[in-house]
């Protein structure tokens, strides 16, 4: 559809960006930090760890002011849940609570609002020994922890979300899980037990935080098939069922979505469901819903014949396809970026209207943004016009959407600053901020700002009305 104007994107927007804690803050065993799943990360091919990442738990209120110079008007990021507790239940780290403490009271005194990802992929690894998400008793200790966030920080915190891409922690189990990669039937009954653990925090949020918005934040796409054949979008339902409406049809209706199930049922992967689940998953209702976006996926018919699933490396955007379900294809209208990942921008409405018209909640995207090898100048410049292109596009898709009638509330891209990429360490960067360190040699981790800091500065302070 065309339209004579475009809405305006409304005065209380949301222009924020996106970090998690594994990736930005470092700081690994400090101040009595317990481990998580992701410091056991072994670095590959060269690729950094996590131990230090940015170094934002020691350099926080410099990336603060940088924040407040963007213009953000909020920020989301994530808290470690093994820095707050450090054996994921239990005895209380206070250092822990103090850092988010400070990190919170600084954004409030710059004026930009604070959006807490509960959990975002780094399980504390005491958990992790005792089954992890396998464990029922994972389910009571996110909850013991989500109570204490609620009460700590529930009264300067009002937007929360509960888990981070659960939908790729179930799809791509490899980094999540650094001993023994679980079974289907495991990964769908941890896949549960983490949909209890997010209702039950969603009720206790409402009864906690005055005024406390939450919801999940999954990685959400809509599946293109391949051509118009309707064998074909048989399949591309198929994936987007099983990729993305089973998380966003429990947390929005309280129910297994039908296709879904019946896929768990002809594979033998029904999780078990104890008495009262459902109750709780049905009575939890979420505020608004967090979406990461980066890019949609195209696929064909299965043929069922051993080829449908291809044996290539996959990460949380590139699919493999899967025996009798769905073939991963090509869309040859799309470009790629120079790490394999469909850049789409259009494809972003038509996700954001497919989510919009399926639940009708308010939109919050908590992620998008380009993943590039930026170079720093010897003068201190970082021109990467090429992700200022990639998110004007994308921003301009935004307002579409918003002219369409989807109640977009905000916009985080991805990321703020410079950080771990959970494959390519730094040689992939995605933030605003550039941060002076290389894959081994950490320098000084120097903050520049890159051009597409100067124009998304212009993009918060105009108020969007250029895009
Ligand atoms: C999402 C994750 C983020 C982030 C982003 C970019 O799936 O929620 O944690 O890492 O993707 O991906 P990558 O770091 O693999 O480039």
């Amino acid at each position: 559809m065309f339209y004579k104007q475009l809405k305006e994107f409304p005065q209380d927007f949301l222009w924020s960006a996106s970090t998690s804690a594994y990736q930005v803050e470092g700081a690994y065993n400090e101040d009595g930090k317990g481990l998580s799943i992701q410091d056991l990360h072994h670095p590959t091919n060269g690729i950094t760890d996590f131990k230090v990442a940015s170094d934002h738990y020691h350099r926080f209120k410099e990336d603060v002011a940088l924040m407040a110079k963007l213009g953000l008007k909020a920020y989301r990021f994530s808290i470690s849940w093994s820095r707050v507790l450090p054996e994921g239940k239990g005895e209380i780290n206070e250092k822990g609570i103090e850092f988010y403490d400070q990190l919170i009271n600084e954004l409030i005194k710059c004026h930009i609002e604070p959006i807490v990802t509960i959990y975002h992929f780094d399980l504390p690894l005491a958990l992790y020994n005792q089954g992890g998400w396998n464990n029922r008793e994972t389910i009571d200790a996110f909850v013991e922890y989500s109570k204490i966030l609620f009460e700590r920080f529930g009264d300067r915190v009002k937007y929360w979300l509960t888990i981070n891409e659960q939908n790729v922690m179930i799809n791509h189990p490899n980094a999540m899980n650094p001993g023994k990669v679980p079974t289907k039937k495991e990964l769908y009954q941890q896949c549960h037990n983490m949909f209890v653990a997010s209702a039950k925090a969603t009720i206790l949020c409402h009864e906690i935080v005055e005024n406390g918005k939450i919801g999940p934040a999954p990685n959400i796409t809509a599946i293109y098939p391949e051509k118009c054949n309707p064998s074909d979008v048989i399949a591309s339902d198929n994936w987007e069922s099983i990729r993305c409406w089973l998380y966003l049809d429990i947390a929005v209706y309280g129910r297994y979505n039908s296709l879904v199930w019946a896929y768990l049922e002809e594979k033998g992967w029904t999780p078990t469901i104890e008495e009262g689940d459902m109750e709780v998953i049905e009575k939890a209702k979420p505020d608004y819903l967090g979406v990461n976006y980066y890019a949609t996926a195209t696929v064909a018919a299965a043929k069922n014949d051993g080829t449908d699933c291809q044996p290539r490396n996959g990460d949380q955007q590139i699919m493999l396809g899967e025996e009798g379900v769905y073939r991963a294809a090509q869309n040859n209208y799309l470009e790629q970026t120079e790490f394999g990942w469909m850049v789409d921008s259009i494809g972003m409405r038509v996700t954001l209207r497919r989510i919009y018209d399926r639940y009708h909640l308010p939109i919050l995207i908590t992620e998008n943004g380009l993943g590039a090898k930026d170079v720093l100048t010897e003068d201190g410049q970082i021109h990467d016009d090429y992700r200022i292109d990639y998110l004007k596009r994308h921003f301009h898709q935004a307002r579409l959407a918003l002219t369409d009638g989807v109640d977009l509330i905000g916009y985080c891209p991805w990321s703020f600053i410079d950080l771990v990429s959970t494959h390519q360490g730094y040689q992939k960067r995605y933030g605003f901020v550039y941060v002076d360190r290389e894959e081994n040699d950490l320098k000084e981790m120097k903050r520049y700002e890159k051009d597409s800091f100067k124009w998304y500065q212009e993009v918060i302070k105009e108020n969007g009305k250029n895009l």
